[in-house]
């Protein structure tokens, strides 16, 4: 796919997902309009890779992919506004927005990521088809978010005082990698792929997820304000443990290469069907928001 091609294919998964999330936000107590605050505007790039990888795997009815791929969006946000929170990165900004406690205060900050949370487990188990492949799906993704996952990887983030390659790759992997590759190991999973395959695309998924997170410290220091729609340089000026601050810009974006070059041959090595994700990784690899 060209560049103009893959930004077009992004943008088309990008406005299915906000339109199947304007729907499952549309009834509701008045919670759910604080919910869904802070799920508007987001790139939809976890959401988008599990369509994806839904789609190469052969899968077809798109019904089936969607609740899956928006519960995805919906603990991502939770775990951003967590994030924000005064007591974690204290960020103002969000999205290009007020963040949740700035907007509404702390405690409803608190209790509508609390809501996403238990809402993204309704949408992942909605229906009485494929029940199976759901239980493997919550189970996988539960493996990610918790202990042994993304709250692992921000309590590093938070606390890691050791500047070395290790810690850095131990927070990226457990606060961002981790997660992106689950999002193509749940698109394959609800596609009924083989357990090799749904194996291989996490693997895969783990490089591309380090190569997000390398670009995400990039952008908080070279990213423009109007584009990155967070507050830019927070990360570098808090003292936290980031790929420029190890390694230079320099060092930083040739690991970034690194890490785009292997995930590139390991989705090529799933065949022509997975190109899409490749593009992907280039994308990513370029982005500037
Ligand atoms: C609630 C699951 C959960 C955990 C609590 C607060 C916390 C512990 C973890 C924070 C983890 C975190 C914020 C990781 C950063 C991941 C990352 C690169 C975020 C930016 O993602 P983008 O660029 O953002 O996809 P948009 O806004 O486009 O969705």
């Amino acid at each position: 796919m060209k560049n103009n091609q893959i930004t077009t294919y992004l943008a088309e998964q990008k406005a299915r997902v906000d339109n199947a999330l304007k729907e499952y936000f549309a009834d509701g107590n008045p919670l759910f309009r604080i919910m869904h605050y802070s799920v508007d505007r987001g790139k939809r790039i976890r959401p988008i890779l599990a369509i994806a990888s839904f789609e190469a795997c052969g899968g077809e009815d798109f019904a089936r992919i969607m609740p899956i791929a928006c519960g995805l969006e919906l603990i991502h946000t939770y775990s951003l506004i967590h994030d924000d929170l005064p007591s974690m990165d204290n960020d103002d900004l969000r999205r290009g927005k007020p963040s949740a406690h700035k907007k509404f205060g702390e405690a409803m900050a608190i209790l509508s990521g609390d809501g996403l949370c238990a809402y993204a487990f309704e949408l992942f188990t909605q229906g009485n088809d494929l029940m199976e492949e759901k239980y493997v799906v919550v189970q996988s993704l539960s493996e990610v978010i918790g202990p042994d996952g993304i709250v692992y990887g921000q309590v590093l983030d938070i606390t890691e005082q050791v500047r070395i390659p290790h810690s850095l790759r131990l927070i990226h992997f457990n606060k961002t990698a981790k997660f992106i590759a689950v999002s193509l190991k749940c698109g394959a999973i609800m596609a009924q792929a083989s357990q090799k395959l749904v194996d291989a695309l996490f693997s895969a998924g783990v490089y591309l997820g380090m190569l997000f997170q390398y670009t995400d410290d990039i952008l908080d220091i070279v990213g423009k304000k109007s584009t990155l729609g967070k507050t830019p340089g927070k990360d570098s000026t808090a003292g936290k443990l980031t790929a420029p601050g190890l390694y230079g810009l320099d060092g930083a974006r040739f690991r970034a290469q690194r890490y785009a070059q292997i995930a590139q041959n390991r989705f090529a090595s799933l065949g022509e069907r997975f190109d899409v994700l490749s593009d992907i990784v280039t994308f990513v690899l370029k982005r500037t928001y």
